[in-house]
């Protein structure tokens, strides 16, 4: 008789939770049914007022066993689940991703071509130092047939005591040596309000790591005419990082060439962890060209060579690293900056692939 009983109550269990199934499933259509008509009306789909109401409303109407709290934080986590069915809708059209774009965007500068299936090199020292010190390596890659010059003018040091950089000055270098050899310069911008400024001396601005969630650096950049690197922050998820490239292009630029250096993680044998899957996780969930920083992600220079030829091997559009003629007395990143020699080689082999 008593197992009877049981048998009951265990089967009408089984019920309620068949019915709770479904109206959870019933509730996230209507969910996302209000998103699509919020979002077509351009208002953004979570209300936290809205939310706050129908908490009130269900408290309003309980009755037991249960505890206040315990409705309260069941409800919430239902109203999670539907909150990220509607993200999840949203992901799916972000501007800088595959499913928006199939086709392969290729950023030109002049006549040079980002994302063509060429792999490009990025290379120059990691400060302008002075106008001598960067035309020597422009003179050295120039040599090589390598198109794209690198220097850093405003520099974000971790330490405030740490060279800064020359700022405009060093901008002004980089643009003449780059008239003089023929290369298209790249630096960083750390300031929305220098944007503007670098679009005179600049082919290619690039937003680095510790900026890469400076989100009005960001829409600055997206406003700007000129092509725009931007390197994944040091602490930054692939997600995190796809949506600061969303900042870029939800403005207007979509010259966006996405760069890899290297994430924070527990192992200190190198500077950073080169994550070289990014690259292929990148291709695939972005139209954007994907380069890999080899100078910042491995802080070694014995690793530099490996490391780009992983890159090139992994399907990265380009190799960016640090060339400077004598980088024992570099002002910043003087361990690991390649000497011209060591870059001649390194170029050589990375040919051969
Ligand atoms: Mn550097």
């Amino acid at each position: 008789m008593e197992n009877n009983n049981l048998d009951q109550l265990r089967n009408e269990l089984d019920e309620v939770n068949i019915e709770i199934l479904k109206l959870i499933n019933k509730r996230g259509d209507l969910v996302k049914k209000i998103g699509d008509i919020k979002k077509s009306q351009g208002i953004k789909a979570f209300d936290p007022v809205r939310e706050r109401e129908m908490l009130d409303h269900i408290i309003e109407k309980h009755e037991g066993p249960f505890e206040y709290k315990t409705i309260e934080h069941l409800f919430k986590e239902i109203f999670k689940a539907a909150k990220e069915l509607q993200e999840d809708d949203y992901r799916k059209t972000l501007l800088v991703s595959r499913k928006q774009k199939q086709t392969d965007t290729i950023v030109s500068i002049g006549d040079v071509e980002v994302g063509n299936g060429e792999k490009q090199m990025v290379i120059g020292p990691c400060s302008v130092e002075s106008y001598e010190q960067v035309e020597e390596v422009a003179k050295a890659i120039k040599a090589k047939g390598v198109k794209l010059l690198r220097g850093g003018a405003f520099k974000p040091r971790t330490s405030p005591y740490d060279f800064q950089g020359l700022g405009i000055e060093g901008l002004k270098i980089l643009k003449d040596v780059g008239i003089k050899h023929n290369l298209k310069v790249v630096s960083e911008i750390v300031n929305p309000k220098d944007i503007q400024v670098a679009e005179e001396y600049l082919d290619i601005i690039q937003i680095g790591a510790r900026n890469m969630q400076n989100f009005e650096l960001l829409k600055e950049a997206g406003k700007s005419s000129k092509p725009i690197l931007l390197k994944r922050g040091l602490a930054a998820t692939i997600n995190e990082f796809m949506n600061a490239a969303e900042y870029i292009i939800s403005q207007g630029n979509e010259n966006i060439i996405l760069c890899e250096r290297g994430i924070r993680t527990y192992e200190t044998a190198t500077r950073n962890t080169l994550d070289i899957t990014a690259v292929p996780v990148l291709k695939k969930e972005t139209h954007l060209p994907v380069m890999v920083d080899v100078t910042h992600s491995t802080g070694r220079r014995d690793l530099l060579l490996p490391a780009a030829k992983a890159a090139i091997a992994i399907g990265a559009d380009g190799i960016m690293a640090e060339v400077h003629p004598d980088p024992a007395v570099a002002l910043s990143d003087s361990q690991q900056q390649m000497d011209i020699p060591t870059f001649n080689s390194f170029y050589e082999a990375l040919k051969q692939l």
